[in-house]
């Protein structure tokens, strides 16, 4: 950490002989209650609680972090910059329906509490996510990022029509002087209709240079701005899915041989994944193509470099991951999702194109499949409900997509049930607080450490930050992890092991001391 960083003075302590504060960790001894069920022959089940210590290690002192984006000059990236400046400067600005102040609303750990405990008189007390551990304020971010279009972020941020204009007029200044860097541009992979933004060119096709600029990239940003940690999120255009080559992206030392031949398949997005697992700067994928190729993720876990994708999980899917898990968790059983999408922005430009529409359609349908397997009582094996999705590029409504889900259901002895919703929201400001989410969590994911009692020495997380599924809509997960959609499922996730991480035990409902005399 730089030289004048120290530890934040916590909001809380935990008093108990498992837990110690030294000034530069927290350590705590935390026994992990599991249930492991074992399948015998004749069909029947034998479960056995077990329980494993577990000892946290997180360091307490918080780096000074910068953020850079690819894609920096396009709807999120501006929009997330200008929210972070208005912070900075204590903005406020006016809309006809009066004054507005800077807030980090759905941001998952900025702007949300968590039930730390009860008082002896019974009184539930909460607790802002952002100091269950100490993590990295987003206003103190230090940013930037590539993208293929030059124009500097002032006007970039007047381009995208997201933000009021008497915001927009404080910010332009100052955004106007950020000019994203030259990017990589192999024009394949998106949409042809984005070839006229595309004039901020890293030259050449030499795949290997390309990803050793990238890496430059880091380093001098880093060294600049005198950064103890950078974290990298790709928040530019939806890439088609790139093909899976055995002898190419298989395994690491493929697609190592397939970036030094610059061979075709490797797409824009791998190549800044690669420089990041190679600079050991954290990398989240927020679109949908498969930029983690097998190859990618052997490569990652083999240099313990952290990743985490895919897709930001901003508004219809992240209501359908609650949605559903909802309505099976009372015993309905949805048997169709039919979701529209319409919208105007460049986002649904690139998508009217069918190759990169099929790398979202893909990442928005695969989102109640855990849910549903999880009742065999209202699905048989192999059963799911008829799931359609579609997007339709409108340029009239720009950044404020429409999007209309039907939830058909079967319910009590023959009956139906038909919930129809229709969300309109502009675009950007669902994805921005979760970028900023992905930033904070994943760095803190990067100052926690582990050891069970077999082993001698702590150890980091797996590279795969599956921790990060509630922002996103097709979560990552190490081999043999089953991936968890549920919007509740995920976040009892972050709270818990944040929780560990202090020493206490996960929050349940069981509120037992209201339930006796
Ligand atoms: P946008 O089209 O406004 O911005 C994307 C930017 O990426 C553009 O400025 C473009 O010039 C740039 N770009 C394209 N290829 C690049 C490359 N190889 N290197 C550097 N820059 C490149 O899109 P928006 O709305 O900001 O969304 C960004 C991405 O996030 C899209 O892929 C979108 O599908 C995804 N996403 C957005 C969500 C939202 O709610 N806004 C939710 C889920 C995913
Ligand atoms: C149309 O659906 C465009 C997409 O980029 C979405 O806006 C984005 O993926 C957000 O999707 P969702 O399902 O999380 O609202």
């Amino acid at each position: 950490p730089t030289a004048s960083a120290s530890a934040p003075k916590p909001l809380f302590k935990v008093n108990s002989d498992l837990v110690e504060y030294t000034d530069s960790h927290i350590l705590s001894k935390y026994a992990y209650s599991n249930t492991i069920v074992n399948k015998q022959a004749d069909g029947s089940l034998v479960v056995e609680p077990v329980e494993q210590v577990y000892h946290f290690k997180t360091d307490r002192v918080v780096p000074r972090v910068g953020l850079m984006m690819v894609g920096w000059g396009g709807n999120n990236g501006t929009t997330l910059t200008a929210s972070i400046l208005a912070h900075k400067h204590d903005l406020t600005w006016r809309t006809k329906s009066g004054e507005h102040k800077a807030n980090y609303f759905g941001s998952v750990t900025q702007a949300s509490t968590v039930r730390l405990g009860v008082t002896p008189e019974g009184e539930d007390i909460y607790v802002p996510l952002s100091k269950m551990l100490p993590m990295v304020d987003p206003t103190d971010l230090v940013i930037s990022g590539w993208d293929i279009s030059g124009k500097n972020l002032g006007d970039s941020m007047n381009r995208a029509q997201v933000l009021e204009y008497d915001l927009q007029r404080q910010v332009y200044d100052e955004m106007s002087k950020m000019t994203p860097l030259p990017s990589i541009y192999y024009p394949d992979f998106i949409a042809a209709n984005q070839s006229d933004r595309a004039d901020n060119l890293i030259p050449g096709d030499d795949k290997r240079k390309h990803a050793d600029l990238i890496r430059k990239d880091i380093q001098e940003f880093k060294a600049a701005n005198n950064l103890d940690k950078v974290v990298v999120v790709w928040t530019a255009n939806t890439e088609r899915y790139a093909e899976l080559i055995p002898g190419v992206n298989d395994t690491a030392d493929n697609f190592l041989k397939a970036v030094a031949e610059s061979h075709d398949e490797v797409a824009p997005s791998s190549i800044f994944a690669l420089a990041c697992i190679e600079e050991g700067v954290p990398f989240i994928n927020g679109s949908p193509q498969n930029t983690f190729v097998p190859g990618l993720i052997e490569l990652a876990e083999r240099e313990r470099a952290f990743i985490g994708g895919d897709d930001f999980k901003s508004g219809q899917t992240k209501f359908k991951s609650a949605i559903v898990d909802f309505l099976v968790n009372a015993g309905i059983k949805p048997v169709a999702i039919t979701s529209y999408n319409h919208l105007g922005n460049n986002d649904g430009k690139n998508l009217s194109s069918h190759k990169q529409f099929r790398s979202k359609e893909i990442s928005k349908s695969t989102v109640v499949d855990d849910m549903v397997a999880a009742n065999d009582i209202l699905y048989k094996p192999g059963e799911h409900p008829d799931h359609t999705v579609v997007i339709k590029y409108v340029p009239s409504v720009g950044d404020s997509k429409r999007a209309l889900d039907e939830y058909e259901c079967d319910i009590f002895m023959g009956g139906r049930q038909s919930i129809s919703i229709y969300n309109i929201c502009e675009d950007s400001f669902l994805a921005s607080p979760l970028i900023i989410d992905l930033v904070v969590l994943g760095e803190l994911l990067t100052r926690i450490q582990y050891k069970t009692g077999e082993m001698t020495k702590f150890s980091s997380f797996h590279s795969v930050m599956s921790l990060l599924s509630y922002m996103l809509k097709a979560p990552m997960v190490s081999p043999n992890t089953p991936v968890v959609n549920a919007l509740g499922r995920q976040r009892s996730a972050i709270e818990n092991i944040m929780r560990a991480c202090v020493g206490l035990a996960p929050n349940n409902e069981m509120g037992l001391e209201h339930k006796i005399w």
